[in-house]
């Protein structure tokens, strides 16, 4: 973390009463919620760039007995498995199946892996969560050194 900067910000009254209602809630400091919010908007915004590696946690629930279903994701799985880094299988009840993979890779790549796999047929639910591995900060700064260098 660099130097601490400090600024003023003017929002509506009802805005910050609902900003501050979710810092009680998570037990944190305004300033630290911010800090958060601004991270997560740079990150989420890093993820546009389909070059930039990712990494992150896709679920799937599915039923074993549908057809061909965990035969196919294995397959795939095993197709990208530069991508696919860890899974966890765990069988739910007598039918459901809830199978965890943990991705790495570039944006695109992880997306579009993420994508097949999701919209297989037979997968009851999913649920996708993917971060930028260099952090904001440090993403900021590399660029800040790459423009010095080119002057
Ligand atoms: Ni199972």
């Amino acid at each position: 973390m660099g130097d601490l900067a400090r600024f003023g910000v003017s929002l509506e009254q009802d805005l910050l009463e609902a900003f501050d209602s979710l810092c009680t809630r998570r037990g944190v400091k305004r300033s630290e919620a911010l800090r958060q919010c601004i991270r997560r908007e740079l990150s989420w915004e890093m993820l546009a760039d389909p070059k930039v590696p990712v990494a992150g946690v896709l679920t799937l629930m599915f039923d074993h007995h549908d057809s061909d279903l965990p035969g196919r994701l294995t397959s795939l799985q095993h197709e990208a498995h530069d991508m696919v880094i860890a899974t966890m299988h765990v069988h739910l009840d007598e039918h459901r199946c809830l199978e965890t993979m943990a991705l790495r890779g570039t944006a695109e790549e992880v997306s579009q892996l993420a994508d097949r796999l999701r919209s297989s047929r037979g997968v009851l639910q999913s649920s996708c969560s993917l971060t930028t591995i260099d952090s904001v900060e440090s993403h900021g700064h590399a660029h800040h050194h790459s423009h010095k260098g080119q002057d």
